[in-house]
């Protein structure tokens, strides 16, 4: 049974009216688009060993392993398309003066829907980079080479994302931060908040903005944030775009 139409209230008059918006997306917006979440029923973390994929020490010890499992979801986001969800992104980044999407998703989608400023948080699995030099490839390259994944440095090649323990790129935080500052509404769309320092930049510590969340769950945000619509991202966004 279709989630009855959510309610908007006063969210689309507040847009209207924002001259800064910052959007922080989680892996439920790429839910939209067929993509398991990681903690959700199905989830990518609830069938797999996650400190054995997503981290330095998983890699080192099994880096084909890891490399299989990064293929499988590379194959993944290429045979899904961008959801009404994205897209509607792109559109509303298209009417504000000031707009930044930090995602927290490596799937590329947002950039794939036309969105153009876009903060990729922990990074996305179109390049690989090497563990010892500052080499980097398409990553699609890297797994054209079979299993040859030893780069001519000693290094070896891994995907360009944040595994857990390791710093975020450092100019995409910060600018991630500063919109959070600037922002005078901000909409926080399919994340459970868990994960730091991303879900810390819908805190009041971070942002003055009026924090909108859009999750069908109660998530770590929930409470903190001045309005959660317990709406899946589709049924919300496309009727703010
Ligand atoms: C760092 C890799 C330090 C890429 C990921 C204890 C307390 C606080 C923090 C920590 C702690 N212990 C350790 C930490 C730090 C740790 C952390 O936060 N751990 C958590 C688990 C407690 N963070 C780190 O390690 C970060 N680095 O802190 O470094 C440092 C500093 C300086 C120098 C050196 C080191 C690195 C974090 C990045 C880790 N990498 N992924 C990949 O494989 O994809 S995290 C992973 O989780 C993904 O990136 C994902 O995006 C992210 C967050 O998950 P969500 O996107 O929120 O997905 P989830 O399934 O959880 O939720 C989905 C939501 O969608 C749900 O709420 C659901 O209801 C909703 N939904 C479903 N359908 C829909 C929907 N919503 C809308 N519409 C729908 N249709």
């Amino acid at each position: 049974m279709r989630d009855t139409v959510p309610d908007l209230g006063d969210l689309r008059e507040r847009l209207d009216a924002a001259r800064s918006v910052t959007v922080l997306t989680g892996s439920g917006i790429s839910a939209e688009s067929g993509l398991p979440t990681f903690r959700g029923v199905g989830g990518l973390w609830r069938t797999h060993r996650v400190e054995e994929l997503a981290s330095p020490q998983g890699f080192a010890r099994d880096p084909r392993l890891v490399w299989t499992w990064y293929n499988e979801r590379r194959n993944a986001h290429a045979s899904v398309e961008p959801s009404p969800a994205h897209v509607a992104l792109a559109e509303i980044e298209k009417r504000v003066p000031d707009f930044t999407l930090a995602t927290q998703n490596v799937d590329s989608l947002h950039v794939r829907a036309g969105s153009r400023n876009v903060l990729e948080l922990h990074g996305s699995l179109r390049e690989a980079k090497c563990t010892r030099c500052d080499a980097r490839q398409p990553l699609d390259d890297v797994l054209a080479m079979g299993d040859a994944f030893a780069h001519e440095c000693g290094g070896m090649w891994r995907p360009d994302i944040v595994w857990f323990g390791e710093a975020l790129p450092a100019g995409v935080l910060a600018a991630a931060f500063d919109a959070a500052r600037r922002a005078d509404l901000m909409l926080v769309v399919g994340t459970s908040g868990i994960v730091h320092p991303a879900a810390s930049l819908a805190t009041k510590r971070a942002t003055r903005a009026y924090v909108v969340e859009v999750n069908p769950e109660e998530t770590a945000l929930t409470a903190q944030v001045d309005r959660s619509i317990r709406a899946r991202a589709s049924d919300v966004l496309p009727r703010l775009a």
